[in-house]
């Protein structure tokens, strides 16, 4: 993409009004723009961080064995008066009525109606498990929607549901989301940790949060300083594998780590001093298993082996995909600006043009961003009438983790410079092996 021809609207004040710095470079990286309280719109950088950020979820949901759908944002009601929770979601809900009268809403969640569609279709236990998920906008007329889009009222979501013939199988379920949460985080670079936390309006006694330590979160976190060693890296999970799925969520749920609403401080207390961590954290995701809390009010059952009917046992999954883009500049950057993780990157490379207009460097930097577009390597070209310095200041603002520096000084000893965003590091190398460089 060339700079001079795409949408930026970089801002060069410090808008005042934004409290967190995820917030504040987000407006001025030109990501995004608010349209009323807690929505937004998702400009073209913001928006490619956000289907990068939906990528990564997608892939590690369908490796797990899940299987992607969309269902609508808007709801009838009676489904949500079937389940009682029309009535107890209370003022977060955006209630809506269509030209007939009809009561309708701006989905919060879709336990509800997944429910609905799996009882439609699902008569035998044969036909067990399942899970099924869709990235879908949602709705929560949240009190004071604030942090721009960590705490949205349209906001993001992917939000899967299992369906199982009984608790042992949901567990299992439970466990293979726990894993593959923390398989999708750590491909974001993030590091989020499971916590034991407490259900809310979805219900069920089992429910963990996946926080991101960061200053700026909104949640307590208690931990034991060990859990931040835990790593999956490379390893390769066998999704179907109950028993490697439960020992690794049990590592990982080992090391004591809790928001403050389940905090017990007696526990906490017995970790070693050195260890005992009290933090903030940023909620990017939660896993819970309720049972039959959806399946027995609402009809949802399956014959089993024996001929007889029994409800499912269900659990619901979300991850906050647009959260995460501010959740990841929380985790990653500097006082210049975002510093993306490779995978999240709107643009692999940037390439910095220092004398626009001069033919040997203007025709060097074209040649660099056709071979780097042809080798498949996303790159901005900043091609505009510009000073070097506000070019620099750019880049480093949108943070791209490369940068490729082009000025007649190093051309003319046939160089060019690389540079990487997050070390600071710079190479010389010649324009010809930048595409192997980078690949
Ligand atoms: C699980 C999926 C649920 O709604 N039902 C379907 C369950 N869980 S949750 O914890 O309430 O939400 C899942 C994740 O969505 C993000 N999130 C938000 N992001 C931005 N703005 C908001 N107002 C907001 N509310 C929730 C969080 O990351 C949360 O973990």
């Amino acid at each position: 993409m060339r700079l001079s021809r795409y949408f930026l609207p970089v801002l060069k004040e410090t808008p005042h009004d934004a409290q967190i710095v995820s917030h504040r470079l987000m407006l001025r990286a030109g990501m995004i723009k608010q349209q009323a309280a807690g929505i937004y719109s998702w400009l073209p950088l913001g928006f490619k961080v956000l289907k990068n950020i939906e990528k990564i979820v997608h892939e590690e949901q369908i490796r797990a064995g899940h299987h992607p759908m969309l269902m609508p944002t808007l709801q009838p009601a009676d489904l949500w008066q079937e389940s009682g929770r029309y009535d107890a979601y209370g003022p977060e809900m955006l209630r809506v009525r269509d030209r007939h009268d009809r009561d309708m809403l701006y989905g919060p969640t879709n336990e509800e109606m997944i429910t609905d569609i799996f009882r439609g279709h699902v008569t035998s236990y044969r036909d067990l498990p399942l899970t099924l998920y869709h990235i879908q906008w949602k709705f929560r007329d949240e009190i004071r929607p604030r942090f721009g889009v960590m705490r949205g009222r349209e906001f993001f979501m992917k939000d899967g549901y299992n369906f199982d013939l009984d608790k042992n199988a949901a567990i299992h379920a439970y466990n293979r989301h726990m894993v593959s949460y923390l398989k999708t985080y750590e491909r974001m670079g993030l590091q989020a940790i499971p916590m034991r936390a407490d259900s809310g309006p979805i219900g069920g006694d089992d429910t963990h949060e996946f926080l991101v330590l960061a200053d700026t979160g909104e949640s307590e976190v208690f931990y034991d300083s060990a859990i931040t060693d835990l790593k999956l890296g490379s390893r390769t999970v066998n999704y179907d594998d109950w028993d490697e799925c439960a020992a690794i969520a049990q590592e990982f749920t080992t090391p004591y780590a809790r928001t403050d609403e389940t905090h017990d401080a007696a526990v906490f207390n017995r970790i070693p001093e050195a260890r005992r961590k009290t933090s903030r954290g940023i909620e990017v995701g939660q896993i819970f298993y309720f049972g039959t809390k959806y399946s027995e009010p609402m009809g949802a059952t399956v014959q089993g082996a024996d001929g007889k009917p029994v409800p499912v046992h269900m659990g619901s999954h979300g991850i906050g995909v647009s959260r995460l883009a501010g959740a990841i500049i929380e985790a990653s950057h500097d006082d210049n600006g975002i510093i993306w993780p490779e995978e999240v990157a709107p643009f692999r490379v940037g390439i910095v043009n220092v004398k626009q207009g001069d033919p040997t460097t203007d025709t060097a930097c074209e040649d660099i961003y056709a071979a780097l577009t042809a080798a498949g390597i996303e790159t901005l070209y900043d091609d505009r009438e510009e000073r070097a310095g506000a070019k620099f200041a750019t880049m480093d603002l949108i943070g791209l983790p490369w940068r490729v520096t082009v000025g007649p000084r190093g051309l003319k000893s046939g160089v060019v410079e690389l540079t990487n965003r997050r070390s600071g590091e710079a190479e010389e190398l010649a324009p010809d092996a930048l595409v192997s460089r980078l690949s």
